[in-house]
């Protein structure tokens, strides 16, 4: 627990996961494994990490890695090749295709978990070398809304403060953000301000989540509605005389329309209510704390990106902050909060479609300075396309050729169902994975050639990203290349040789590369563009291994310091002025419907990491949330007839999928909540992608995956069980299934209609034929216990039981960790019930300790007045990340006062 053994010397790097991009040291431990810590010296995080973070350790395992190339050409199926002949298939493949069907014929699908390093050459060689801009990246499902918002208002994407702005504000509003679950070690320093200060937390969101646990205002908005909430804000600030007029002279163009815009969509405090399903003293409340409070700061994240109206989102919220000057001033901005841990520097090297290179466009002298500087022969003419966009014209047949890198669309994408299907008409289809098997990997089956590259995984590659803050830290390597594994940069600089591109690719490693791009920032410059690195183009190889993080601009020839953006106007606009937006109307693209009469809002969980392909190998972080869920508020689930508990089949008009369903007050009325993680790959029917509409927002081209109608009817299953092997784990066809991290072997929870009997037969396959299988059989209570045994060791089991059954997975887990039994371990394994000191701990709350529930409850029910203190002084949970405070909190406020749906 972030301790690392005494005089090892640890690798400085940075967490692969959020945006906050927390400093972490580690160590090689000599399984292939590391130990992790927070490194106490990084600007981000001064020592801490969140849950994921801390079990970065747990996922380094090499079992599921892709360790050397494939390739399957059609018919046929993958088979291994080596280096030269898998690059010599990818080069001649995308020569052949774009001499055929022109450049715009081929498209790459980058990711903001590339390195920059990586992230540059691919952007080059597409834009500049191939001659298409066909290039997008899963940014554009997370932060294009904030890029086109900020273009907008600032002529330029930046995000104007730091994090120093957060410790420094006395009123923190998040909107759309769960900040608590996803930018954890950010909201950390959150509620220090609220202690150390008395800061405020105001939070918008359509649900009650963890991070409203601990607002002072919640404000349950209806889907969508953001935009009128701020332009109500807006007015409310004009009409009490709280806005800055000089500086609204003096530094921004727009006031007058985007005012009277305002006033149309929510002219007072009354009309923002309707507007917003919010109680009219709240709305009043915000307004007033908007207005007294001087240092701001409004952080926003995935409600307000990933909408069809989320660039007018921005806009709103940016509008307020520009009125009122509260911005680029001490504790004040409008701060978008960043998802992946280099979507910034995705942004910065020109990864969406959209950009060029270097926050540059494709404006003539633009495109000309960019082409000069590279030598490219034939540089891309216009904008590509963007995501939704791009795999419409996969599905249409007019892209041929497509290469993925680090991202997992067949699970991300919204009308996931439809992405897979167009995978399959691809004609060359090139993935740059970490690992052997994802639902991208498997879509490929269909295309002509496909061919798979390994690249190498955090913690084996060295490169830059940049956070929220704009700090560039680097990643580095503390574990030896495994297999055949390469650099995603040098996949891509080698298949830029054998296309005949070598001059411009001939990149040694990450730090040619990045002194390429920091050169490139600066090139004539002149202090006209916003991202400036120029001072670190001459960087050393030397300095560059010990490049301490940065925070950009860093300009050549200035001294190196934090810098806010914009207290004295300067804007990247060709007047120097910001823009005020005047918003549209907002409401979300696809109306409910008799058919569809809910709105289904998709999101994350604290200790998932996406479609899990690394957090899903950590048994500690498998424990807090182990299957895939929706959230729906008793009065909802009643009228649809669902059990808390059971199972519901949610539709769509894309697609469905059958999930857990868990009652929950804190969903608005009319709202669903499923979390994105799981995929083919690690449950049954839960691809909740499949179910999401792509309907978009017009400036951003940024979907809308938190709104789409659906509806929910309940499913029933006669049994539920668990499964447990050393071995790989088959189920019969048609079992609904979560996988379940496990030490030493598979494990998955299940749900079935299949007759007892068949189940009692499919037991005895699933166990080594070889094992000795001691069995509990009870049909009049429908339950089965078969556990099998070899030489002592509980090598697997399989335990059914009726749908109300609670199978003791907690109990059964630990003991098949154990390994060897005690004869009274064997006995409670198979009387399922618990003997003492092995209860169910329930779901785990606390990851880092492997505190359950059912302990946290039993501490709080057992004194007065309990606080989450208290409970750590008890249980340790809570006391290292500090990630499950909000949810101990919650914990003693439910049994403070119960809660009446
Ligand atoms: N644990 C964990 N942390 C992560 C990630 C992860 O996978 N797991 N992923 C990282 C990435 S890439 C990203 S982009 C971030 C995302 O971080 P967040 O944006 O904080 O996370 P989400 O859960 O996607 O959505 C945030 C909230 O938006 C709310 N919302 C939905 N519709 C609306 C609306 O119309 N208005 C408002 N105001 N709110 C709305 C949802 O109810 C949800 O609580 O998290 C990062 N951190
Ligand atoms: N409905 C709905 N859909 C969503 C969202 C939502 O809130 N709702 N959120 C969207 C957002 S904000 C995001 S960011 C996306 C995330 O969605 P994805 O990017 O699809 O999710 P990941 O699981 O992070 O996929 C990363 C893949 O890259 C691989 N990988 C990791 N590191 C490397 C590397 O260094 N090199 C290579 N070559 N491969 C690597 C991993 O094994 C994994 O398969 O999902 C989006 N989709
Ligand atoms: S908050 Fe957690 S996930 Fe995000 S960078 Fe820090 S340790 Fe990693
Ligand atoms: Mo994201």
């Amino acid at each position: 627990m972030n301790a690392l053994p005494p005089q090892q010397p640890a690798t400085r790097t940075a967490c692969p996961y959020c945006g906050v991009g927390c400093g972490v040291l580690a160590v090689a431990d000599l399984n292939g494994g590391a130990m992790i810590a927070g490194d106490p010296d990084h600007p981000a995080n001064f020592g801490r990490l969140c849950s994921k973070g801390s079990a970065l350790g747990d996922t380094l395992s090499l079992d599921r890695r892709l360790l050397h190339p494939m390739i399957r050409r059609a018919p046929g199926v993958l088979g291994r090749v080596d280096w030269d002949t898998a690059l010599d298939a990818v080069a001649s493949g995308l020569r052949t295709v774009v001499d055929r069907d022109g450049p715009e014929a081929v498209a790459f699908y980058l990711s903001g978990q590339l390195l920059t390093e990586d992230y540059y050459v691919a952007n080059k060689l597409m834009k500049g070398f191939l001659g298409s801009s066909n290039v997008d990246t899963n940014s554009r499902l997370c932060m294009a809304s904030s890029v086109a918002g900020h273009r907008r208002a600032f002529g330029a994407d930046i995000v104007p403060g730091t994090y120093r702005d957060i410790d420094e504000a006395d009123l923190i509003v998040l909107v759309g953000s769960n900040a608590a679950w996803c930018h954890p070690v950010l909201y950390q320093r959150m509620i220090a301000a609220k202690r150390n200060r008395g800061a405020k937390l105001i939070v918008i969101d359509p649900r009650r989540t963890a991070t409203a646990k601990d607002a002072d205002l919640f404000l349950p908005i209806a889907p969508g509605m953001d935009a009128a909430l701020f332009c109500g804000l807006l007015v409310h600030l004009a009409d009490t005389l709280a806005l800055d007029y000089a500086y609204i002279d003096r530094h921004t163009a727009g006031f007058v329309e985007a005012l009277a815009r305002a006033r149309e969509i929510a002219a007072n405090p009354a009309a923002t209510a309707r507007a917003t399903g919010l109680e009219q003293a709240d709305v009043a409340h915000f307004f007033e704390l908007f207005r007294k409070t001087e240092r701001v700061v409004t952080c926003f994240s995935q409600g307000v990106n990933q909408s069809a109206q989320g660039t007018d989102k921005v806009n709103a919220i940016i509008n307020a902050h520009l009125a009122t000057r509260r911005i680029g001033r001490p504790g004040m901005g409008p701060f978008s909060l960043t998802g992946q841990p280099n979507a910034m520097g995705g942004r910065e090297v020109g990864g969406l479609s959209n950009q060029l290179a270097a926050h540059m466009g494709f404006s003539p002298e633009e495109r000309d300075r960019v082409g000069r500087f590279w030598r490219a022969p034939c540089l891309a003419a216009k904008e590509g396309l963007k995501a939704i966009d791009l795999f419409e014209a996969i599905e249409r047949g007019s892209i041929k050729a497509l290469w993925v890198m680090a991202t997992n669309p067949v699970v991300s994408l919204p009308r996931a169902g439809a992405v897979r299907h167009a995978l399959g008409k691809l004609d060359l289809f090139i993935v740059s994975e970490n690992v052997l098997d994802n639902d991208t990997i498997a879509a490929g089956a269909e295309a002509r050639t496909q061919v798979l590259l390994p690249g190498a995984a955090w913690g084996e590659k060295h490169g830059t990203v940049t956070n929220s803050e704009r700090r560039i830290s680097r990643q580095r390597a503390f574990l030896p290349l495994p297999g055949e594994a390469r650099p995603d940069w040098w996949i891509v600089t080698e298949v830029a040789r054998r296309l005949g591109f070598g001059s411009a690719f001939a990149f040694g490693g990450p730090a040619d590369i990045f002194r390429e791009h920091a050169a490139l920032s600066a090139f004539e410059n002149n202090g006209e563009r916003d991202f400036d690195i120029g001072a670190l183009a001459g960087i050393s190889d030397a300095a560059y291994g010990a490049l301490d993080p940065v925070m950009w601009p860093a300009r050549a020839g200035e001294p190196s310091r934090e810098q806010r953006f914009f207290a004295a106007g300067e804007f990247f606009t060709p007047d120097r002025r910001a823009r005020f937006v005047a918003p549209e109307r907002p409401r979300p693209r696809s109306a409910t419907s008799k058919y569809f009469p809910l709105r289904l809002n998709t999101g994350r969980v604290r200790d998932q990491w996406h479609t899990m392909t690394r957090t899903g190998m950590s048994p500690r972080l498998g424990t807090h949330s182990p299957e895939p869920f929706v959230e729906i508020n008793p009065a909802d689930g009643e009228a649809a007839l669902l059990a808390d508990g059971g199972f519901a089949r949610i539709t769509t008009s894309h697609g469905s999928a059958i999930l857990k369903v868990r009652f929950d007050a804190g969903q608005r009325l009319g709202s669903i909540f499923a979390p994105i993680h799981w995929s083919e790959a690690t449950a049954a029917y839960a691809r909740v992608g499949e179910m999401v509409t792509a309907a978009n927002d017009p400036f951003s081209g940024q979907p809308e995956l938190k709104a789409t109608p659906a509806r929910a009817e309940p499913v029933e299953f006669a049994y539920v069980g668990i499964a447990l092997s050393r071995g790989a784990i088959t189920l019969p066809a048609g079992t609904w299934f979560a996988r379940q991290a496990i030490t030493g072997g598979n494990a998955v929870l299940f749900a079935t209609n299949e007759p007892f009997g068949l189940w009692h037969e499919h037991a005895r396959t699933l166990l080594p034929a070889d094992a000795e299988l001691a069995e509990y059989i009870d049909q009049s209570r429908g339950l089965i216990r078969i556990a099998a045994f070899r030489a002592g060791r509980f090598d697997g089991c399989i335990f059914v039981g009726p749908a109300q059954s609670q199978p003791q997975w907690g109990v059964v887990r630990s003991l098949f960790e154990a390994g060897i039994l005690a004869e009274q371990e064997r006995r409670t394994l198979l009387s399922g019930r618990s003997a003492d000191g092995m209860a169910d701990t329930g779901p785990v709350i606390c990851a880092c300790f492997g505190v359950g529930l059912a302990a946290i409850q039993e501490v709080v029910a057992a004194g007065r007045n309990v606080t989450v203190d208290d409970i750590g002084r008890t249980l340790r949970a809570g006391t290292n990340c500090g990630s499950c405070l909000p949810e101990l909190r919650g914990i003693i406020e439910r049994s403070a006062s119960p809660v009446v749906p």
